[in-house]
């Protein structure tokens, strides 16, 4: 394996997201390909750490005040072995090829573990939406799906969501791919209620990793009612947990953006959610106005300290929904030192390795973003069922099914990852099962 490692490292320069991915997936499967030389043989490794293709496109774009901008656009569309490409859009300053590589490869296992037909891709573009004005943020969508367009089809690629990728950026992707086609598909998911969005999709990262939590701390007899969480992040994700939460009787006393976070003791309710929602989705406001409007603490991002004094919080969980490597070393011990011992992963990859081995020799309950944020593209799995037989499931039937799916989920990552001592590392868990079902398929289909 680190003969390939190796390989694979020499083949991606530059590319440490990347290569931090695919470290940690080779480092699951290792025994079990051992175990199972039919893998080996038909060289599956280092097929599937190369993605089928990927796009990177100019997109020239207008400002209001009239000056020609230029970004970055890419889409991977990383394995297709058990369904089309499926994979969300993040918009972000720090997008660049490792970024979305290792976004795209995540994504093959993710997808896999979902018990649906979904393949794995991801693109964006390095694109900012902050400060930009909705006309801005239209041009730029349009511009972007001018290329993207040629590459899609709601049995080729169907995008999603991601970082600043909601459903004011989707609505604009999709007006332009039905301009340029003249069809009216399913080809991209988290679509408004009124034109083919499935309910649920909003909620669906958010309620799915909490359902995650619910699951592994029932391993232990135990439920969130009551515990004390930390949630990191304020958009998309980081809202329905927190929402989710609440409904299970958990308290939330923590939430972020880039600049800084807040501390909010007495936990967040009802009303204050309302409040991050219509701050964060409608205003576009910054984390700090919540500090000023009830009077708790704020802290604001300090690149000078080695740790993030937010997970230093004395806690039951934590669920980080930001961004990737938002929990180093020193965070995850200060988090097991303060009492957290389920972490569930909203974010894709927000633990840096050393962080996940903090956690799996503290032996608490981690699941790992593969599994414990699949339930966003499981619902939008979902979402492509309902357009392609052209009729919409009711609130109740999606959200079932999405629970459905993610105690099926943490079965799979039991499944292979429980150890002799009892203790489930879910990390390998996750690995195996994602790995098993994609690679089999691969095998199934040839040398292509
Ligand atoms: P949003 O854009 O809605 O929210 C992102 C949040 O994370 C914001 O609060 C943002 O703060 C913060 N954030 C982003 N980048 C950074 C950074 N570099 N440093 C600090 N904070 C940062 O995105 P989502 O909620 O959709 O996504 C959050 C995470 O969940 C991502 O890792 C994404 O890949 C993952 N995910 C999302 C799914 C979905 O369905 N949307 C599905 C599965 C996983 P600020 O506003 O200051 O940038
Ligand atoms: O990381 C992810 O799983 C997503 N951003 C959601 C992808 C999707 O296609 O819904």
């Amino acid at each position: 394996m680190e003969e390939i490692l190796n390989k694979i490292r020499a083949r991606n320069p530059n590319q440490p997201e990347f290569l931090q991915a695919v470290e940690e997936v080779l480092t699951s499967i290792a025994d079990f390909v051992e175990k199972n030389p039919q893998y080996k043989r038909a060289n599956i490794i280092e097929r599937i750490v190369e993605p089928d293709r990927v796009f990177i496109f100019r997109v020239p774009w207008t400002t209001d005040d009239g000056d020609v901008m230029v970004n970055r656009g890419f889409r991977v569309e990383f394995n297709n072995a058990i369904g089309p490409y499926k994979g969300g859009l993040r918009f972000h300053p720090t997008v660049n090829l490792s970024v979305i590589k290792f976004l795209g490869f995540e994504q093959i296992f993710k997808n896999a573990l979902t018990t649906l037909p979904l393949g794995g891709g991801k693109g964006g573009s390095d694109f900012d939406p902050k400060g930009r004005s909705d006309d801005e943020v239209m041009r730029f969508c349009q511009n972007f799906m001018n290329e993207l367009y040629k590459y899609l089809g709601p049995d080729i690629d169907v995008p999603a969501g991601d970082i600043g990728v909601g459903a004011r950026e989707i609505g604009f992707l999709f007006g332009q791919y039905k301009k340029l086609t003249g069809r009216f598909n399913g080809v991209l998911t988290g679509k408004g209620l009124n034109w083919g969005g499935s309910l649920i999709r909003p909620e669906a990262t958010g309620y799915g990793s909490v359902y995650f939590a619910e699951e592994m701390l029932m391993t232990r007899g135990e439920t969130l009612e009551g515990k004390v969480c930390l949630v990191s992040g304020s958009g998309n994700v980081a809202q329905y947990t927190v929402e989710k939460i609440i409904q299970l009787g958990g308290k939330v006393v923590t939430l972020s953006d880039s600049s800084g976070f807040i501390y909010d003791p007495a936990g967040i309710d009802d009303e204050k959610l309302e409040y991050v929602k219509e701050l964060k989705n409608v205003r576009r406001g910054r984390i700090k106005e919540y500090a000023d409007e009830y009077k708790v603490e704020y802290t604001p991002a300090n690149s000078d300290l080695d740790y993030n004094p937010m997970w230093a919080i004395k806690a039951d969980c934590a669920f980080p929904s930001a961004t990737q490597n938002e929990i180093n070393k020193k965070d995850a011990e200060n988090l097991v030192k303060n009492g957290v011992y389920v972490i569930s992963e909203g974010a894709n990859m927000p633990t840096t390795p050393e962080g996940v081995d903090i956690f799996l020799k503290a032996k608490v309950l981690y699941g790992p973003g593969k599994a414990a944020n699949a339930g966003g593209v499981s619902v939008s799995g979902l979402e492509m069922s309902q357009n392609s037989q052209h009729l919409s499931w009711t609130r109740e039937e999606v959200d079932n099914k999405l629970r459905g799916i993610m105690v099926a989920i943490h079965e799979q990552c039991r499944k292979y990852g429980m150890e002799e001592d009892g203790f489930c590392n879910y990390v390998n868990g996750a690995n195996i099962a994602g790995f098993k079902k994609v690679a089999d398929s691969m095998l199934d289909q040839g040398v292509v």
